[in-house]
């Protein structure tokens, strides 16, 4: 099973998403994600320019050799762009030998540990009754788990809430990576997010009472002391989880959070290696590892993380919006059917032109995905109907605080 041929799919049906197609000599393909939101033409470069010209003639089967040559032969080793490329190659592979096992992935892995996967939701709304909207929207279309995200008076756009109304019907469609040839600016008051975010949920848990799972994303902006003051605030609603309390590079920061605060904190959307991890881990600061296999290293990568979080009941809470394409999502299905210490995966659903050029398998029933049982991990991409979507410039947003200095998106 030698690699005869790596090819880099761009294509922006809702949005850019890049997809490296491995073929070998025996006709078998696999397809890996390598969509690095707002920065996708590096990944392609990398990819084009310095991965695929040393993959040809590889042999398809090592995975963990082809993991490591990657790694350690550039020398210069880790960062987003580095580790979505290595993702992008090692998912392409792990679906090339599931497919020549004929075997969907997840039975590569060690089978499947749970029947189903529960997913997360997003709802937001600009005011609480918009939002307790948008949740019930989500409960009818099964989200058993809900990710709770508000605007906060007096700032005028805010990290994941939709800028109209999610009433039935509609499709969810928080997208933020706008189009265009630079960065949105956005405006952000910490003080005015941490006076009104208690009093949210403590209207939204009134309202759905106390079982259903509620998760919310502080998105970076916090201080450590700022991060633990809103924890300690939030315990007697019983989230799920807080998330990207503080910003993500800074480790040490989780000690004085976890010091003060008994809600659970997920943090790792950023992360690529296991080497963020390290403290976090070994210390216990953390209850969830948030990174995608997309910015991982791939299934590889992800499971040492997850194997290494598990040692210490850390478990898994796959990042999952829909900047990850279908194939980077079908990749994380794999690994959360297979591991034990499973938690939650995040699940926004992909547009319709993203799913005419992604056929997928996965399916999401009464609140729970999986993978299902196509040998490999199930996705194909319909190459024509790519073509159709060339690549658009796009930006994440960044935000000022109001006297005009940047500050943490
Ligand atoms: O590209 C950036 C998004 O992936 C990120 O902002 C989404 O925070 C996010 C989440 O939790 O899904
Ligand atoms: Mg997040």
């Amino acid at each position: 099973m030698i690699i005869e041929k790596a090819e880099v799919i761009v294509t922006s049906p809702d949005r850019n998403f890049v997809t490296l197609k491995l073929t070998t000599d025996d006709g078998l393909t696999g397809l890996g994600d390598a969509t690095l939101n707002g920065r996708e033409l590096a990944v392609v470069s990398y990819l084009k320019d310095h991965v695929a010209p040393l993959l040809i003639g590889k042999d398809a089967h090592r995975i963990e050799d082809t993991w490591q040559f990657l790694y350690r032969s550039a020398y210069w080793r880790r960062g987003p762009v580095t580790m979505a490329a290595i993702a992008a190659v090692d998912v392409a592979l792990w679906d090339i030998k599931a497919k020549a096992a004929g075997m969907p992935l997840y039975q590569l892995l060690g089978g499947a540990s749970r029947n189903g996967i529960l997913a997360y939701g997003h709802a937001s709304g600009r005011d609480v009754p918009e939002l307790l909207d948008s949740i019930a929207h989500h409960r009818e279309q099964g989200y058993r788990a809900i990710r709770v995200q508000t605007a906060v008076p007096g700032v005028k756009a805010v990290y994941g809430v939709a800028a109209q109304p999610q009433t039935s019907g509609k499709r969810y469609d928080y997208e933020p990576a706008g189009r265009g040839a630079s960065p949105m600016e956005e405006d952000w008051d910490t003080r005015a997010y941490l006076r009104h975010l208690p009093g949210v949920f403590e209207e939204v848990r009134g309202a759905v009472g106390p079982e259903l799972p509620l998760l919310h994303d502080g998105h970076h902006r916090m201080t450590p002391i700022q991060a633990a003051k809103l924890g300690k605030e939030l315990e007697p609603y019983d989230l799920f989880w807080l998330e990207d309390c503080t910003p993500a590079e800074n480790q040490e920061a989780l000690r004085l959070v976890r010091q003060h605060t008994t809600t659970p904190l997920a943090i790792g959307e950023i992360f690529n290696t296991v080497w963020d991890y390290q403290t976090l881990i070994r210390e216990q600061l953390i209850d969830y590892v948030r990174s995608a296999v997309t910015h991982t290293g791939g299934i590889t990568q992800m499971k040492k993380i997850l194997d290494f979080a598990a040692q210490y009941q850390i478990k898994s809470g796959i990042h999952g919006p829909t900047d990850i394409s279908p194939v980077g999502m079908a990749a994380a299905l794999h690994l959360d059917l297979a591991i034990h210490n499973f938690g939650i995966q995040e699940y926004m659903q992909h547009g319709e032109l993203t799913n005419r050029v992604f056929q997928q398998s996965f399916t999401f029933e009464d609140g729970l995905l999986h993978p299902g049982d196509k040998p490999g991990i199930g996705v194909d991409l319909d190459v024509d109907e790519a073509g159709k979507y060339p690549y658009q410039t796009a930006y994440l947003p960044y935000n000022r605080l109001l006297d005009g200095t940047v500050h943490d998106w």
